[in-house]
């Protein structure tokens, strides 16, 4: 069964593949399974037919036969846990890899979100100036324990998996940023999952959307 998938009518992101449905597209790309996409608008996003399955409002959502999930990261679990190539066969490193997907949720994401309040809804407030530094460094943190973590391999925990493709796509949200750069392991890092087959396709096929939407 194909399942489908919601994302952005019109991304704010133009296209940049910053939307959380990008984890899911990538993580189905990698796992051959196709998938239907069916766009939403900020207004269908709030009718009840869309909440319903999605109880915040938002996209992504995946619907398979009776399955409707909402949250990019259960989702992107669940495509991983269906499908060989995102997830390792051991149980313990399974755990780990899994571990890793909330670590890139809740530890490293986490200040990214702060980030992105200080520069985008907050960047008239007086005190923006004196917040923005003191959020960077708390960031700053995060990534220089993630950089020593990884050190010079490729993956987090040996072949790529579901906790890489969802740290790389947090951390591809500080691209604009400087603070990545600041950190070439970590750059080097998400470099490799953009260059990956899977993440090409699944950026095209947001990007299209995009492209679409801004010629409509
Ligand atoms: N925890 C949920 C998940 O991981 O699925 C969060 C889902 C979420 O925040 N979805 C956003 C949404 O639907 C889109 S992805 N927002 C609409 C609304 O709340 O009304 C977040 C996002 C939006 C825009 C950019 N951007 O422009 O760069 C990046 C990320």
């Amino acid at each position: 069964m194909i399942p489908t998938i919601t994302a952005f009518e019109r991304s704010p992101d133009g296209g940049r593949g910053l939307a959380r449905d990008m984890h899911v597209r990538w993580a189905l790309e990698e796992v051959g399974q196709p998938y239907d996409v069916r766009l939403v608008s900020f207004d269908a996003m709030k009718q009840p037919a869309h909440v319903a399955i999605s109880p915040f409002g938002n996209i992504p959502t995946y619907e398979e036969g009776d399955l409707a999930l909402f949250e990019s990261g259960a989702i992107v679990l669940h495509i991983a846990v269906r499908h060989p190539g995102l997830m390792p066969e051991d149980a313990n490193a399974r755990a780990r890899a899994i571990a890793w997907m909330f670590a890139a949720f809740s530890t490293i994401e986490q200040p990214i979100l702060d980030r992105t309040t200080a520069v985008i809804l907050e960047r008239d407030a007086p005190w923006r100036d004196q917040r923005l530094p003191l959020v960077d460094d708390r960031i700053r943190k995060r990534l220089a324990e993630l950089s020593r973590h990884l050190g010079d391999r490729d993956w987090l925990e040996g072949a790529f998996s579901a906790g890489d493709l969802v740290m790389v796509g947090v951390l591809r949200r500080l691209q604009r940023s400087g603070l990545l750069t600041e950190f070439p392991n970590l750059a080097a890092y998400v470099a490799r999952g953009e260059a990956r087959p899977a993440f090409k396709r699944a950026f095209e096929a947001q990007l299209a959307v995009a492209i679409a939407a801004s010629s409509g």
